[in-house]
């Protein structure tokens, strides 16, 4: 089976995704994530866990210095970026990682891009800050563009879709031409359905079983399903750090059905789901799972089928 392998590019470099799935591991550098005994954040730490993560197997660090809690404590640009710029900057120093920042600020992105971060992972979809596409372009930095409506605060209040699958494509369509007609190509995007944001449990179960839809857009596609509350909801469990094998249900289905790229907070265990669910979507017939042109022949199928070590397709 023949799946597209897209070219995604990003300050100092690019790669192809659509073989092997990749994981990002979270990173939060705020103080109450790592500190050091008392209320102020220590850089050291947040480290460690960017290198166990490292170990574990993931492929791109997300560093973010401000929570996505509804409710949560506003933080100013300038403390944000005191909290992930030096992390940044030691993270990329000792390791060739991939490094994306998690803001919505254009002035918290410019910076981490200038401390050693490739990518910007804006959960507001460029909507936030009117700067970040100026940012992006004159960075030369790739984005991960997520789906969300309103705002962290308000995003609840709107799950009413009369056709989700087709309301975000149309969003991420919407942005990506925006995107280009300021001169940002296409291919310095990563698309992201925005699990948990302005949707209801059910339809974060949708999004995960139909991921494969938004590959149509011909750009790689990550999800974060990690210990997120639509896994409470289905394993009436409270504790999201008991929603690790809920997570690794999630991610690989996300998988199976197309996704690129996961992230996660627990690497080790993601990085196995991802890799065992995509050594079975290796080997299923392609008319099973891929509506993207590739209409592969048995023996052309069969021909094209990575053993499940290589983790890989063949192009
Ligand atoms: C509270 C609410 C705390 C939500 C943390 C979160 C995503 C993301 C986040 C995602 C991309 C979390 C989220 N989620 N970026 N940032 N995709 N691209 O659970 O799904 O980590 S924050």
């Amino acid at each position: 089976m023949r799946v597209e392998k897209l070219l995604f590019r990003f300050r100092g470099g690019e790669r192809r995704f659509g073989g092997r799935p990749v994981v990002m591991g979270i990173l939060n550098v705020t103080p109450d994530s790592f500190s050091d005994g008392g209320d102020h954040f220590a850089p050291e730490r947040a480290l460690a866990h960017a290198r166990d993560m490292i170990g574990a197997g993931a492929e791109i660090i997300d560093v973010g210095g401000e929570s996505s809690r509804p409710g949560a404590a506003p933080v100013s640009a300038r403390e944000e970026a005191q909290r992930v710029v030096p992390v940044i900057r030691a993270l990329t120093a000792e390791s060739n990682v991939l490094v994306s920042v998690d803001t919505v600020k254009a002035a918290v992105a410019e910076q981490a891009v200038a401390a050693g971060a490739a990518i910007i992972n804006d959960i507001s979809g460029l909507h936030a800050d009117p700067r970040m596409l100026d940012v992006v372009r004159d960075t030369g930095a790739g984005c991960v563009l997520m789906h969300m409506r309103g705002t962290p605060q308000t995003m609840q209040q709107y799950t009413g879709y009369d056709d989700l699958i087709e309301e975000i494509c149309r969003y991420f369509r919407k942005t990506l031409r925006a995107a280009e007609a300021a001169g940002v190509e296409r291919d310095r995007f990563i698309l992201d359905p925005g699990i948990g944001f302005s949707k209801t449990a059910e339809q974060n179960l949708v999004l995960l079983a139909r991921c494969d839809e938004f590959r149509s857009l011909g750009r790689p596609i990550l999800v974060g399903p990690s210990r997120k509350s639509f896994i409470g909801a289905v394993l009436s469990e409270p504790d999201p750090r008991r929603r690790i094998f809920g997570t690794a249900a999630a991610t690989a289905c996300a998988v199976l059905h197309g996704a690129d790229i996961v992230r996660v907070h627990d690497v080790a265990e993601m990085r196995h789901a991802a890799l065992v669910a995509a050594a079975i979507r290796n080997w299923l017939p392609p008319s099973h799972l891929y509506a993207d042109g590739a209409h592969a022949t048995t023996e052309a199928a069969a021909g094209s089928v990575s053993p499940p070590d290589s983790g890989g397709r063949k192009a």
